[in-house]
């Protein structure tokens, strides 16, 4: 019996397309879903497009996997994915592997990992971005586990995924939960980037008094320059769409309560673990909260704001466009410091350069702007920060002007921009000399006697505030 070089179980959406995607490249691919139902269907649909071995349990699709054997699950992220790995573990011998395409959290996939490698079993947790149709045209792949899984997976993977002059959008990532990671982390970064091109549209909007038609033109010219991305060609896509129904733009008949299915809040959550100030993230995630409070917004819509709307001119647009550049710059940079610090945390070694390489394309992220963040990290692989770096340095320094002109203008209009006001604190507050993080080890030392460290000595020291107000080193 023929047998397939990969296996997929899981043929929902992604499953079923990254299932078509291997066998389009000439893989040999043995599927499974739980539900056969979807199996036979995408057998009948579209087995011309290569050569697919169905199987309707999965011991039979792993006894139709060549050794050693690899197949990809594609299920719901959470106990399915258990249940999945579990079972073809048991299935499964020393040598063999099993990926998990799906958005796991990256502590699951540790804990999975090391469960797994005491089997001997590779566990490869793996960050696929793209949605159905990177899944099936190409979509940037990121995954974790062991170095010699790689070997064996990642020319298939790197065959799969898509390509940016060249260069496939898919790489060896780090060991265990690593690429799950830099998945969540790529999530985070997306919705941190859509939240500025929301904001830039709604300011444009109220500041200009522009149509959504209009908007989208604007949106379209920004994508010829440096912004250009898919997430900004596709905002100019919604921007000129027009109700069917009611012959409205499409974006005054949707409901404006953002839904979220998690990996930015878990962003959020990991940077908190370790201390990195994801803001852009951090705003984005809780804009979207904000967006589906409706009784609180309800409740709140009598209270006070400036009488003043349509304040500014064609300027402005040139500097909202520099004001999303420079925030789309720090978000990026946090993102990339929440890798870093991952990275050193659990012993990744993580090429950052390399992920803003299969950052390119095939994901929703994809930007010009990734070759500049790939230069950067290429010419310097310790950066302290994207910041510094020159080229963005000088794109900060550029745009900062019109940065500044547009979070005062959108806070004396009354539009919020969180994400474009809190990268600009985050760009101050990290420029700054001193910050004012001194006053508030004072406080921490009067109240609790947490101790403070002095510019001008070494050690711990505490005063005595309710007694003599001496100090002493703690
Ligand atoms: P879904 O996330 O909707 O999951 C549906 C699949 O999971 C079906 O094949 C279903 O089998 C299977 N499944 C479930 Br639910 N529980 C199971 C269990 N206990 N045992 C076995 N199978 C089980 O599919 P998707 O949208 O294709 O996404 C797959 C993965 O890829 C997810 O982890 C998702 O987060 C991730 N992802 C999705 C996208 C995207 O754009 N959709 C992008 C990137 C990553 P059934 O047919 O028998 O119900």
């Amino acid at each position: 019996m023929d047998l397939a070089d990969i296996g997929v179980t899981g043929l929902a959406t992604m499953g079923r397309n990254l299932a078509r995607n291997l066998a389009r490249h000439g893989y040999a691919v043995a599927v499974h879903n739980r539900t056969a139902g979807r199996t036979e269907e995408l057998v009948a649909q579209f087995g011309g497009e290569g050569t697919f071995l169905p199987a309707t349990d999965l011991k039979s699709f792993v006894a139709s996997l060549k050794r050693p054997r690899r197949a990809i699950v594609m299920v719901k992220a959470g106990p399915g994915t258990d249940a999945v790995i579990d079972q073809l573990a048991e299935l499964m011998e020393p040598g063999d592997m099993i990926v998990d395409g799906g958005n796991a959290l990256f502590t699951d996939t540790r804990r999975r990992e090391a469960a797994l490698r005491e089997k001997g079993i590779h566990f490869v947790g793996t960050g696929i971005s793209g949605g159905e149709e990177g899944a099936l045209h190409g979509p940037s792949i990121m995954p974790g586990g062991s170095r010699e899984s790689y070997e064996a997976l990642g020319p298939i993977l790197e065959d799969i995924a898509a390509k940016v002059d060249g260069v496939p959008c898919a790489t060896y990532v780090g060991p265990d939960g690593a690429g799950h990671f830099v998945k969540m982390v790529h999530n985070g970064i997306e919705y941190a980037d859509m939240q500025l091109i929301a904001e830039s549209y709604d300011l444009l909007r109220q500041a200009l008094g522009a149509t959504p038609a209009e908007l989208a033109e604007i949106f379209r010219e920004w994508n010829a320059g440096e912004l250009e991305s898919y997430l900004i060609e596709i905002t100019a896509e919604v921007l000129a769409h027009v109700d069917a129904e009611t012959g409205k733009p499409f974006v005054d008949v949707v409901l404006d309560q953002a839904e979220q299915k998690g990996t930015g809040r878990w962003t959020v959550q990991s940077a908190l673990d370790l201390g990195v100030p994801v803001t852009g993230i951090a705003e984005a995630v809780f804009a979207r909260s904000l967006s589906g409070h409706p009784e609180q917004r309800a409740a709140a819509r009598a209270l006070a704001g400036p009488a003043v709307s349509g304040v500014a001119d064609r300027s402005f647009v040139e500097d909202v466009r520099q004001a999303l550049y420079a925030s789309k710059i720090v978000a990026y940079a946090q993102g990339f410091d929440q890798i870093t610090a991952a990275s050193q945390e659990f012993g990744w070694d993580i090429d950052r350069g390399a992920m803003a390489t299969i950052w390119r394309g095939g994901c929703i992220i994809r930007a010009r702007f990734l070759d500049r963040i790939r230069q950067a990290f290429d010419a310097d692989p310790s950066l302290a920060t994207l910041l510094v770096d020159r080229y963005f340095a000088d794109a900060l320094a550029l745009a900062q002007d019109a940065w500044r002109r547009v979070v005062s203008t959108a806070a004396s209009i009354g539009v919020p921009t969180p994400g474009f006001s809190s990268a600009l604190a985050y760009y101050d507050a990290l420029r700054r000399d001193r910050l004012p993080a001194a006053l508030i080890q004072g406080q921490r030392d009067f109240f609790g006697a947490h101790t403070y460290r002095r510019v001008d000595r070494e050690g711990a020291f505490h005063t005595d505030w309710s007694g003599d107000r001496a100090e002493r080193p703690a």
